[in-house]
């Protein structure tokens, strides 16, 4: 039994989506980022101080992109795929959190997730630019192509989609991006992904 510690309305949900998608069983055991993840009993857990941790048997894991390449790797492929396309993924994740996931995060927090006072208009334009500059790159990348590694979706698929799903969500502009509002549809309404965001969005 996989244990996810963390809240679904947080990067925990790629980890919980992950989970649905390699037909894992797992355990959510709740700590929220803004009150528990300074205790004590949370550190001894987790060093790093966040959310979500991984703990699958002697295995401690955090970083939800890492997490999700380990659940993937307990299914083996096609979730997480062997050869070059093994490669690729690991691309498109560290690309998820380098590239992508700074910008987004810019544009939601000073868009929809912050309270209205906090929110700084100039950063926000600042993300949408950014985003968009990085979505260009991934309708390029999925001309021709359903998913990110051209064959069935995979672990890329759901860890990029992941980490876009607040944009896509709060309907971050992309009339100008159709095959990357396809794709953001067509992985964010899998099954496994409804599961995952019927607990996020309850
Ligand atoms: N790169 C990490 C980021 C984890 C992260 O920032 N988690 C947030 C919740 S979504 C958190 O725990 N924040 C608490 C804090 O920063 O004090 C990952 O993807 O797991």
């Amino acid at each position: 039994m996989l244990r996810i510690h963390g809240i679904p309305r947080s990067r925990a949900f790629r980890c919980i989506w992950a989970a649905e998608e390699a037909g894992q069983a797992y355990e959510i055991i709740p700590v929220d980022h803004r009150t528990d993840v300074r205790t004590p009993e949370f550190r001894a857990v987790n060093p790093n101080g966040k959310i979500p941790v991984l703990v699958d048997g002697d295995l401690t894991l955090f970083e939800s992109l890492a997490i999700n390449l380990h659940i993937a790797g307990k299914a083996g492929a096609p979730l997480l795929p062997g050869g070059d396309d093994h490669a690729r993924t690991l691309q498109w994740a560290l690309w998820a959190v380098t590239e992508a996931e700074p910008q987004a995060t810019l544009w939601s927090y000073n868009t929809v997730s912050r309270p209205p006072a906090e929110r700084d208009p100039a950063l926000a334009a600042a993300g949408a630019e950014g985003l968009r500059a990085r979505l260009a790159v991934l309708e390029a990348q999925l001309n021709g192509r359903d998913f990110l590694l051209g064959g069935g979706f995979t672990i890329a698929d759901c860890n990029l989609a992941g980490v876009l799903y607040s944009p896509w969500f709060n309907k971050f502009p992309m009339d100008d991006l159709p095959r990357v509002a396809a794709w953001l549809t067509r992985c964010l309404e899998r099954p496994a992904a409804l599961r995952a965001r019927a607990l996020r969005e309850a």
